[in-house]
């Protein structure tokens, strides 16, 4: 009785709207503010917007803060050409706004650079503004974006001092999809990219999707998959491309494309694709011209090329060096860049697949043209729960290396897990890789400042698609939402990034915030622990990834579970020290000796670094069999919190969230259960332990787990 009182006084100081949300406005609701004295400050605050609509990107900076301001304070905002009152918000540039050339602000602006701004409270005219201020219209729509962003968190507007410039150049998605509208590891419907329809007809999300990559700050996306379909080049498809982004670009995002390395071949009718061959140079450069001509602000290629069955210039006897040189050639003189994946696969199976991209281009440092980068994947393997970061991070002072963090939860429970991956970006990025001594963080590699790169980037592959919500699990949205802010800026921590999305898409009563920040805080380690504790990798399923398949043994030997766990009699684990693959060797020193040093190596990475015995004592005094199946058990165990904490949350979150995350959670404790119970029982057959006091015993027998089969899984049909 209590608890509902309390609620209904939480309810009625916030007027909390709670009106069924399908969660398509992201965290752009813009909602009202429900806290009446706050938004009669906000009121008082605002009572004009200035801003001169010279191009299409201030006019979005324009209607943005308009029907931002007006939804969240419930009055109209009218846009002003003179300063009559106090209160109006002056966005501009010195060269788009007469009252910010007259400010005096070159010097402030100057460390604003492209793409940043500042924002301040100042006296003109005896008048008390809000200046937003920036050297270019992406700039002002940025600021835009930051002071809706500061009302949406019910922060003091009323003497702001704010400088943000972001540290990587390009901040773009990575989207895997086909042409047939099916998203490579997605979970989320079809692909948002409706080929048949375009360009006649253009859906208005086009326009949200911008707006919300906007408000994080991403300027790119690659529309197209990485196993790439050369058809994307053709000129029938270049002006679906185009439609795109012409919706695009009033948001300061430019479209790339992946090429396919055989395109000369495929839609080109060559004899050949071999990237020193004259003909095929000359069919890029033509093909570039041809796209430029229709999409002048291109942003250029990204290529996979010689893995998982990829075409590339090793079909030729040709180095990395030499396809992307070739790429980069046909798209420099427009501007254009190349980024080219380092995730690559030598057709014969290598001593540890965790050394190949390191192996392959570290030779080739310093082999690359000015526009290309290398993308690397955040760690060694592929995108796992917990991987330690990739040994490329630092070791490339000659070429940029841009990093790609996987937003698709493709290893990590796709739309159905809540797992929340700041926490896993962040981890990565504040690494440490000694590359030039302690403080080399994999941030500084990122931003360039550690080998003063010319160009700098990190990609996210998307968890988008066309449900009505975006990214099916409502909380899914945070992962975009985090990555967009990493990108901008990656010193930023999880748990502000968090803060920040939940008062914007959830809300901003403090109970409730502190509760859900706590859940997505946790909630990375809790799907670690109930899927690969301690270091233990790449033991998913073949095929969706999604559930556990320790005991896959068949097909390409490093495409195996057994692989990665070499369980056997006397223990479980990779040895990558310099007894085994020595992989710890592309490391810096001291890096390499803490990953080399049992004393030294991170419990989290044991199993990553070490093949250890059953009976191995870890810190807990337990011993590794036991931690195993405890870290399991603990892994359900906190989804089962989950579940209680999301429910403290009832009648705070509207009705259908919290309805859809409910259900939700039901099925991440049964499919965490089925993870513990499978891999238990497997590694079992090893070790001949019996379960720790405390573990729930498995409710079936491991043939059970091994031909368990999901009917309810987005993106798995079997
Ligand atoms: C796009 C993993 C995924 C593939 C993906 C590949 C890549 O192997 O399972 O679906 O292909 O990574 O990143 O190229």
């Amino acid at each position: 009785m209590i608890h509902k009182i309390l609620l209904a006084l939480v309810l009625a100081f916030f007027s909390v709207s709670l009106e069924a949300e399908d969660g398509y406005k992201l965290w752009l609701r813009y909602e009202k503010i429900g806290d009446q004295q706050l938004r009669e400050q906000y009121q008082k605050q605002i009572s004009g917007i200035m801003i001169v609509s010279s191009s299409a990107v201030a006019a979005a900076a324009s209607s943005e803060m308009q029907a931002g301001l007006e939804s969240m304070l419930g009055i109209s905002i009218p846009q002003v050409s003179k300063l009559r009152k106090n209160g109006v918000i002056v966005a501009g540039t010195p060269q788009s706004s007469p009252v910010i050339a007259s400010l005096g602000i070159e010097e402030k602006l100057a460390g604003a650079g492209n793409e940043g701004y500042i924002i301040y409270t100042t006296a003109y005219k005896r008048r008390k503004i809000t200046v937003i201020a920036a050297n270019s219209d992406a700039g002002v729509l940025y600021g835009t974006f930051h002071f809706l962003r500061l009302l949406q968190l019910h922060r003091d507007i009323g003497s702001l001092s704010v400088e943000s410039s972001p540290k990587t150049m390009i901040r773009l998605l990575n989207h895997w999809d086909n042409l047939n509208r099916s998203v490579e590891r997605g979970y989320a419907g079809l692909s948002l990219w409706d080929w048949k329809a375009l360009p006649d007809s253009v859906d208005t999300r086009y326009k949200d999707y911008a707006r919300a990559n906007a408000s994080v700050g991403i300027n790119g996306s690659v529309l197209t998959n990485v196993n790439a379909n050369a058809l994307i080049l053709t000129p029938e498809y270049l002006v679906k491309v185009a439609a795109i982004a012409d919706v695009f670009r009033p948001y300061n995002i430019k479209v790339y494309l992946t090429a396919r390395f055989s395109a000369p071949i495929e839609i080109g009718k060559l004899k050949t694709a071999d990237p020193l061959d004259t003909e095929v140079r000359d069919w890029w450069k033509k093909k570039a011209d041809e796209i430029y001509k229709v999409i002048p602000d291109f942003g250029g290629f990204l290529v996979k090329a010689n893995s998982e069955g990829q075409p590339g210039p090793q079909n030729y006897g040709r180095s990395h060096a030499d396809g992307a040189n070739m790429l980069a050639d046909a798209v420099v003189q427009h501007g254009g860049i190349v980024m080219w994946r380092a995730f690559v696969y030598d057709n014969n199976v290598p001593d540890d697949r965790a050394k190949q991209a390191y192996n392959e281009f570290v030779p080739l440092d310093g082999k690359f043209r000015n526009n290309v980068l290398v993308q690397v994947k955040n760690g060694p393997i592929d995108f796992q729960p917990r991987e330690p970061f990739h040994p490329l991070f630092g070791a490339m002072p000659q070429t940029p290396v841009m990093p790609e963090f996987q937003i698709t939860q493709e290893y990590l429970g796709s739309s159905v897990h809540l797992v929340f991956l700041a926490p896993l970006f962040e981890e990565c990025l504040k690494s440490d890789t000694y590359a030039k001594g302690e403080g080399s963080l994999v941030a500084k590699v990122v931003e360039g400042t550690l080998h003063n790169y010319r160009i700098t980037a990190m990609a996210g592959v998307s968890n988008i698609g066309n449900v009505r919500n975006w990214t099916g699990h409502p909380f899914a949205q945070a992962n975009w939402y985090a990555f967009g802010r990493l990108a901008w800026d990656p010193y930023i921590s999880s748990e502000d990034i968090a803060d920040e999305w939940i008062r914007m898409t959830f809300t901003n009563e403090s109970s409730a915030l502190g509760t859900i920040k706590k859940m997505m805080l946790d909630s990375r380690e809790i799907a670690v622990n109930y899927m690969t504790p301690l270091g233990l990798h790449h033991i998913m399923y073949s095929g969706h990834h999604y559930g556990p398949g320790p005991w896959v043994d068949r097909g390409r030997s490093d495409w195996t579970s057994v692989y990665y766990h070499r369980a056997d009699a006397q223990g479980i684990g990779f040895d990558r020290t310099s007894k085994g693959s020595d992989a710890v060797s592309q490391y810096f020193k001291p890096v390499r000796d803490m990953y080399e040093n049992l004393n030294t190596c991170p419990e989290n990475l044991l199993l990553w670094f070490h093949h250890m015995p059953w009976d191995y004592r870890l810190s807990s005094g337990k011993t590794l069999w036991d931690e195993i199946c405890l870290r399991y058990d603990d892994g359900v165990k906190s989804v089962k919190r989950l579940q209680s904490d999301w429910k403290k949350t009832k009648g705070i979150v509207d009705g259908e969230r919290f309805d859809q995350v409910s259900a939700l959670l039901v099925k991440q404790e049964r499919d965490a259960a089925i993870w513990r119970d499978g891999c238990i029982l497997y590694f079992q057959t090893f070790s001949r332990k019996p379960l720790p006091a405390g573990v729930a015993q498995p409710e079936h027998d491991l043939d059970y787990y091994r031909n368990y089969r999901y009917t309810d899984i987005p993106g798995i049909s079997r």
